[in-house]
């Protein structure tokens, strides 16, 4: 919005003209979600315990975290306000792909809250059934996936990160392929979500590392210098990613270790969705495998236990799934398990951005 009133009148105010910079709107994207988050972030806590929405833990789970009975969850609330507002203030809004990201975004934070609303408040509920979360999931992700293949010249080709000349054109299952990304980083994400901070902390690492994705593939010199795909008009979701990896700050200051506030699935499915958009529209979708790396051995951690349980009648690889609970059981406390795999974020993020160079 901010890029449609004020940028025009840069003809009589000369410092105007920097609204036309992406880099300058991602900034300030980050910066308007980050304060949105701060300043709303007590009020959403003491109204979310007010209204009783607080966390019901499993009794199967970690001994530890039954003291975290009654923390307020479904805090992705803020988040995924903080992210629409500050995105409609910062992005040029005749941008496909925003409206795009925006669908997705606030899409699956609904199903996550009909979900939430169920466990949380119609207390003898056990949420959405899996099978209804996947369809609605499924359904939202087909019709992204159908937008980004009908917009004029998106490529349908695979990138393979390392194997420049390895494309394979998926053509119109290019729609499903791009529905598995978005509903699979979706859960991924929220299989993780389950110690503070666990979730938030690698969101806003992939979702930078996005950012810089977003705007090499939507800077038609830069793509070309990098042999990479240029998208056009996908530099404007670098905004966007802005506007995640601010709000995404913003909560983990409330959600840190001990964790005032949980997202809830409201946050977990449409955080993980929103960044599986990104990584299609920025045709770096298989790479996400490495930058979301971390979501990836969670959910893997989760198959393996699941299925070496039902093979062998009752052993597990791990002492406990997803991967966080095994050390936590492990005796790591809480902390350490938390920030050696943002960690590990960190270091994919970085190996994932230097394939811009090695191709
Ligand atoms: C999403 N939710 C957390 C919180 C958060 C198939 C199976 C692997 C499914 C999986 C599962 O239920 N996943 C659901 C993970 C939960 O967090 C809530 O859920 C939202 C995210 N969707 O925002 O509202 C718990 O996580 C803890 N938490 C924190 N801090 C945070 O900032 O401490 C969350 C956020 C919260 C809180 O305790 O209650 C969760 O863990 O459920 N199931 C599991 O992950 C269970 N694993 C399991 O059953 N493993 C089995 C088999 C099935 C693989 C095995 O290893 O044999 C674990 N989770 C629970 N109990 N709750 C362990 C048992």
């Amino acid at each position: 919005m901010l890029y449609h009133f004020l940028y025009p009148l840069h003809t009589s105010i000369s410092a105007f003209n920097v609204f036309r910079y992406i880099t300058f709107r991602t900034i300030y994207a980050g910066l308007t979600a980050l304060l949105i988050c701060f300043v709303l972030g007590p009020w959403v806590i003491r109204k979310l315990g007010d209204i009783q929405i607080g966390q019901y833990i499993r009794e199967d789970g970690p001994q530890t975290h039954h003291q975290k009975a009654g923390t307020p969850t479904m805090g992705g609330v803020l988040i995924i306000f903080s992210i629409v507002v500050s995105t409609l203030l910062w992005t040029n809004l005749t941008n496909y792909y925003i409206w795009i990201a925006l669908f997705v975004t606030v899409g699956f934070s609904i199903v996550g809250f009909i979900d939430d609303y169920l466990k949380q408040v119609v207390k003898q509920s056990k949420g959405l059934s899996a099978k209804n979360k996947f369809f609605f999931q499924a359904i939202l992700a087909i019709i992204a996936g159908m937008f980004i293949y009908l917009y004029p010249n998106f490529s349908t080709r695979l990138t393979i990160p390392f194997f420049k000349s390895l494309s394979p054109d998926l053509g119109p299952g290019y729609i499903f392929f791009a529905a598995l990304v978005i509903v699979g980083t979706s859960n991924a994400v929220n299989l993780t979500d389950g110690l503070d901070g666990l979730a938030i902390g690698p969101v806003i690492i992939v979702a930078v590392t996005y950012m810089v994705f977003a705007y090499v593939a939507g800077n038609v010199k830069i793509a070309d210098y990098l042999q990479i795909n240029y998208v056009v008009g996908s530099g404007e979701l670098s905004v966007f990613c802005g506007a995640l990896a601010g709000a995404g700050l913003g909560f983990l200051w409330f959600n840190t270790y001990p964790a005032q506030i949980f997202m809830g699935d409201v946050g977990s499915l449409s955080l993980g969705a929103a960044v599986g958009t990104v990584a299609v529209v920025t045709k770096q979708e298989v790479l996400l495998v490495l930058v979301g790396g971390l979501f990836v051995i969670e959910a893997l951690s989760v198959i393996f236990q699941v299925g070496f349980f039902k093979m062998t009648h009752g052993r597990r690889i791990f002492r406990m799934a997803p991967l966080h609970h095994h050390f936590e059981l492990k005796g790591w406390p809480e902390p350490k398990v938390i920030v050696r795999f943002w960690i590990i974020a960190i270091i994919l993020a970085l190996v994932s951005i230097s394939t811009l160079k090695i191709r």
